[in-house]
């Protein structure tokens, strides 16, 4: 699972309590997406993305880059992201339920859309791989403003496929921008599987046609994604241009909540699938390298239900957004909109 890392210096690894919060994290973020799934089947939350399968590459990636700093351009399965950058359970659900003060778009946006400019959080459309010539294009900006932030893209196989994504992996290649190309591959576009995404072994492998480093690591160990995005990272600091990851993640779940899996993905696909678990799988191995015991394992479980119990009082009594608030943060100035009138 280590294609093409022969090119890139290994990354440092995370230090025991940078593990213990990573899980935590995921602890918090696997309690969220269950919860704010089940608002879904409850009629409450429209759509759902669930991002249970993905926790260790997102917790993993933002872990080891700087928040505030560094700019990070999501997609719509990065609820994990948003977790790892410091989003309350209740503004991420104050998403999905679309109420009013959510902090990227006001609650007027697909859950994890919109925009957020202290932390340099961008997810500005659901349509595929929109986000990879954006962030390419926020790259190249940095580079002439001679800052030295790094800025990571997350997209999944399918999105691989699309024009931008080759657009903007050209480009950040040709102009050696600091970019981390983060593929988070579950395996499916929706319905369709790898096989009939791509002839080739790997999304990675393409980043030789760019001139750039590609590595494929198991998404769903923190400690691998934690490296190679610091790897990543650091070259791209160092003015080397961009890297491709390609993190290998499980999707358990349909697409999406409108989506019915049971048509297209044998169960025992999804029985593999669950074995492969990132939150149990470092739990298991946070206990027996002794760096987490079973009393905080309970106080992280019932801090991250209390968390969403908590969140979800909150976000249901909220109101939903005032209809005269209906143009702000659409047009820059006065537009004449429902909002002055
Ligand atoms: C340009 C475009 N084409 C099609 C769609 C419909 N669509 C939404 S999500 C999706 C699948 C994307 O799969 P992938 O990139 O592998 O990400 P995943 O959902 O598996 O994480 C498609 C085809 C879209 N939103 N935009």
């Amino acid at each position: 699972m280590d294609q093409g890392r022969t090119d890139i210096a290994p990354g440092r690894g995370p230090t025991d309590s940078e593990l213990l919060e990573m899980y935590r994290l995921m602890a918090l973020c696997r309690a969220l997406d269950e919860r704010v799934w089940l608002m879904n089947r409850q009629g409450k939350a429209a759509i759902v993305a669930s991002a249970q399968g993905h926790e260790a590459g997102q917790v993993g990636s933002v872990a080891a880059l700087r928040i505030g700093h560094d700019r990070f351009y999501i997609y719509y399965r990065d609820l994990a992201a948003l977790v790892s950058l410091g989003l309350t359970p209740a503004q991420i659900m104050s998403g999905f339920l679309a109420k009013a003060g959510e902090p990227l778009s006001g609650g007027r946006q697909f859950p994890t859309h919109g925009a957020h400019a202290g932390l340099n959080l961008v997810n500005l459309s659901n349509v595929v791989a929109t986000q990879i010539p954006q962030a390419v294009g926020d790259a190249l900006a940095s580079k002439m403003r001679g800052e030295d932030a790094v800025t990571i893209v997350y997209f999944g196989d399918g999105a691989a496929s699309v024009g931008d994504c080759h657009e903007g992996m050209n480009f950040a290649a040709i102009h050696k921008l600091p970019v981390v190309f983060f593929c988070e591959n579950n395996g499916y576009a929706i319905s369709v599987p790898l096989s009939k995404q791509m002839a080739v072994d790997s999304v990675a492998g393409r980043a030789e046609g760019y001139g750039m480093p590609g590595v494929v690591i198991d998404g769903t160990d923190v400690s691998a994604v934690y490296e190679a995005t610091a790897a990543a990272a650091e070259r791209a600091r160092a003015g080397e241009g961009p890297t491709l990851i390609e993190a290998m993640v499980e999707r358990y779940l349909p697409h999406t909540s409108d989506d019915d899996d049971s048509r297209y993905r044998p169960r025992g696909d999804i029985e593999e699938a669950r074995k492969k678990d990132p939150v149990k799988m470092l739990r298991e191995r946070l206990l027996a390298d002794g760096i987490l015991d079973e009393e905080t394992d309970e106080r992280f479980s019932a801090d991250a239900k209390r968390a969403v119990n908590e969140a979800t009082e909150e976000v249901e009594a909220a109101p939903h957004p005032d209809p005269s608030s209906f143009y702000d943060h659409v047009y820059a100035g006065d537009t004449g909109g429902a909002s002055s009138r």
